[in-house]
């Protein structure tokens, strides 16, 4: 067989990030947003958030800071994270004894004697708004457009009034660490600027030329915060009053805000010792405004573009002349272009929210992201644990953002110290643990909803997050240093937590609760899943590690643990150890598929038996549902390899559970479905679970042709593939690590051209029935695969 050209090889690689539809990224509107919720664009960097309204004579950027809590140390009447002073390990005991031999109880009995009044809790805060006025003009406006720009990770609000154009832009830079507003206008600009500051704090503002000062403690718990604002223009004049800044200039004006509090991620006083928030805001303004507005765009593009650059996904969408808001509202009502433009545009959308609610240095993205314009936010805008906080770093590693995971390990690490605590204090067991939910200030008791309190499981849900990041990426110093310990901590807690059941001789979890169904039992399906998932990567980790010791205990105890896997009655894959289920039930958790996704016991190929049976169940419980439930189910059926259902999901979540800012609605307003919709878009591309790199594993017919280029897959591997009506056209693997990764893919199937490095040839391997090829990657390892025949679709 010939050798194809090279050329032909460099042709697909070279378009990966080039010619991209702009309209893939871009969220446009043809008018002011008057809905937070629903309207506004938010832009942020990890640490702050600004949702911009794109007001015609008003402006407000209602901003937000991660560490901004109400809650917690400080508080009057105190703060104890959860924790009873008291040893509950008797009470514990007590009720798991009650659960023997299939015995249930309901949610309210074990939360009047586990529940946990929350104390002191807190609330996510807004940090505030910034309003900007004008002096309003009487002409006509015309040419309005607000928009989002996912590449440049830039909002733009422009519209033309009389002679004037007026141009608008915004951004939160990560590099600088401040909010950047910037406009320029044809004409005179008259502005008046001010801050907004919500009244649950004392508040101290001080002008002096161009510059307003706000400082001040929340009452709640003194907690010190810092918004500064500074204006920059050329020519005209800036004047201060009181609590404004009048500003009069034909040049453009540069608004640079920086924002701070005195927290500090640290059990337990969460406070950064002599750190005044007012100074750290103060030299960040100062260094911004030393570096000027076309430096700090410079940077933020860079910086942002660093990251959300890594992946294409090309769905052959047409670009479309609709607003943002009305490409969702005719969604799915016959035009399959503007469809998949919409299902691009949300993928895209996706992986920008992560970028900009979650870099190094803050917490991590919470239920709202960054976001939020109130005092008392639903749920506190807080870390539920039995999903949410989890569902938000889906697409961490899979879609090519494993610089957004770094505030989840710093938080989950943190979290250990009150967790040790909480394992000792509940269930007298070593290691760590914490329950639901969880804030800023290290809180890792119960509460008391009885629907809602329970999940002691977290730790080991959220140490499999470290496994899974060693996975993709093979970095032996993450997994020896950073990985091991909260693996570990968390296997340590199970390994004493369990208890037998008499039943049949199985280690089990008991009290065990299903989030937030059912009653309570002992060995629920999700419980065992989870500990099972735990003390298999904690058993290969300690072999990695050398810990022999550690690996026996573990080995043993799999030896003896229920792994919550179970055939029902109806064909149904069981939620609890007794077949409880009604299959005419539609709770939204399915969580005992967690060994479908994001676990990986069942299989369709490996155990067919079980995932019929998941199948069984996810049909039962129905295809609508709230947010963040649909967005998993995506998942749930791409795993099952039946892309056209994950896709129905997909479009059941973008038809009733997208707001028209394309933010999920649980409702109301949670990010975490945005997130695990995202996750679930590349899980119907590529799946890497099962030791096999599955190219398109699900791909649904809604998607006849496309590309997707820069996603990753455990073993670290980034792929890329085209796709056309003949199935896969053109797969190509950078590897990172020595060793060899299996592939499957239907271009496998029949006679392929392979290239490693430069050169293409046939491969010798070609025509496997199978469909694997094996490659042995390197340290920048470049493997591509092409069909040799050009596509002529029936
Ligand atoms: C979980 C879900 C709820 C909600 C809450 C924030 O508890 O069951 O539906 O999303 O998190």
């Amino acid at each position: 067989m010939r050798n194809v050209p090279v050329l032909l090889l460099l042709a697909s690689a070279s378009a990966f990030g080039q010619g991209v539809d702009k309209s893939a990224a871009l969220l446009w509107y043809d008018k002011p947003a008057t809905d937070w919720e629903k309207e506004a664009l938010p832009i942020g960097n990890g640490r702050m958030g600004a949702m911009i309204f794109g007001g015609i004579d008003s402006e407000r950027l209602q901003i937000s800071e991660k560490s901004l809590w109400t809650g917690g140390p400080g508080s009057e009447g105190g703060y104890d994270y959860g924790l009873p002073k008291e040893s509950q390990a008797p009470l514990m005991r007590k009720i798991g004894k009650q659960l023997v031999d299939g015995a249930t109880l309901a949610p309210e009995a074990v939360a009047g004697q586990l529940g946990r009044k929350m104390h002191n809790y807190g609330d996510y805060q807004s940090f505030g708004d910034l309003i900007i006025e004008r002096e309003s003009a009487t002409a006509p406006v015309s040419n309005y457009r607000r928009e989002l720009d996912l590449f440049d990770g830039v909002a733009r609000v422009s519209f033309t009034q009389g002679d004037a154009r007026v141009e608008r832009e915004y951004f939160v830079s990560y590099p600088d660490q401040v909010i950047v507003a910037h406009w320029t206008s044809s004409g005179t600009q008259k502005l008046r600027v001010r801050f907004a500051i919500p009244d649950n704090r004392s508040i101290e503002t001080r002008t002096d030329k161009t510059r307003i000062r706000v400082t001040g403690a929340l009452r709640s718990n003194g907690l010190k915060y810092a918004a500064i604002l500074r204006v920059i223009t050329d020519c005209g004049s800036v004047t201060a009053d009181e609590y404004s800044l009048q500003v009069e200039s034909a040049c453009p004006i540069t608004f640079i805000v920086g924002a701070r509090t005195n927290y500090e991620m640290r059990y337990p006083d969460y406070r950064a010792a002599g750190v005044d928030p007012a100074d750290v805001a103060a030299a960040e303004v100062l260094k911004a405004t030393d570096a000027r507005h076309a430096a700090l765009l410079d940077r933020h593009g860079a910086d942002h573009a660093a990251l959300f650059g890594n992946v294409r996904l090309d769905l052959k969408g047409a670009a479309s002349p609709l607003p943002t808001d009305q490409l969702r509202a005719t969604y799915g009502t016959g035009n399959a272009a503007n469809d998949r433009l919409l299902e691009t545009l949300y993928f895209n959308y996706g992986r920008y929210l992560l970028i900009a609610s979650s870099r190094p240095g803050s917490l991590p993205a919470n239920l709202q992201g960054v976001w939020n314009d109130k005092a008392t936010p639903p749920w506190n805008a807080d870390y539920h644990v039995n999903i949410n906080l989890q569902m938000n770093y889906w697409p961490a590693e899979s879609a090519n953002l494993a610089g957004t995971v770094g505030p989840l390990f710093d938080f989950v690490e943190h979290l250990v110290p009150p967790g040790r605590i909480a394992a000792e204090r509940y269930f007298g067991a070593k290691g760590w643990t914490l329950f639901l939910n969880t804030n800023a200030w290290g809180y890792v008791g119960p509460i008391d909803w009885p629907t809602a309190f329970w999940q002691p499981e977290a730790s080991a849900w959220l140490a499999q997050h470290y496994w899974e990041h060693y996975l993709y990426t093979r970095d032996a110093v993450f997994l020896r240093k950073r990985a091991w310990p909260v693996m570990k901590g968390a296997a340590e807690f199970w390994l004493d937590a369990l208890v037998t059941d008499p039943r049949d001789g199985k280690l089990v979890v008991s009290p065990s609760y299903s989030p937030e169904h059912g009653p309570f039992t002992a060995g629920a399906s999700m419980s065992q899943q989870i500990v099972a998932d735990l003390f298999e990567s904690s058993l290969e980790a300690a072999r990695n590690q050398g810990d022999a010791a550690f690996a026996a205990r573990l080995d043993a105890a799999l030896k003896k643990l229920d792994r919550g896997l179970r055939v029902g009655g109806w064909g149904q894959l069981q939620e609890w150890k007794a077949d409880l289920d009604d299959a005419k039930d539609d709770h939204r958790h399915v969580s005992q598929l967690y060994a479908l996704h994001p676990g990986h016991a069942i299989d369709p190929v490996s155990t067919p038996e079980l995932a019929a049976a998941a199948r069984k169940m996810l049909d039962a419980r129905g295809d609508a549902s709230t947010g963040w439930s649909r967005a998993w189910k995506i998942n749930f059926w791409a795993r099952l390899r039946d892309g056209d259902r994950a896709h129905k999901l997909l479009a059941g979540l973008l038809r009733d559970s997208t707001l028209p800012n394309l933010w999920d609605t649980h409702p109301p307003f949670q990010i975490d479905g945005n997130f695990g919709a995202t996750a679930g878009m590349i899980e119907m591309l590529l799946q890497s679970q099962n030791g096999v790199i599955d190219i398109l594993p699900a791909l649904p017919g809604a998607w006849p042709s496309g590309a997707v280029y820069g996603i990753r897959a455990r073993g670290d591997a980034t792929v890329s593939i085209e796709w056309d009506e003949c199935g896969v056209k053109w797969i190509d693997i950078g590897t990172g690590h020595a060793g060899p990764l299996t592939l499957h893919s239907s271009l496998f199937e029949k006679d392929f051209k392979v290239g490693v490095g430069k050169v293409l040839r046939a491969n010798p391997e070609s025509g496997r029935k199978d469909g694997r090829t094996t490659i042995d990657g390197y340290p920048g390892g470049r493997f591509s695969f092409l069909r040799p025949d050009a596509c002529a679709p029936p």
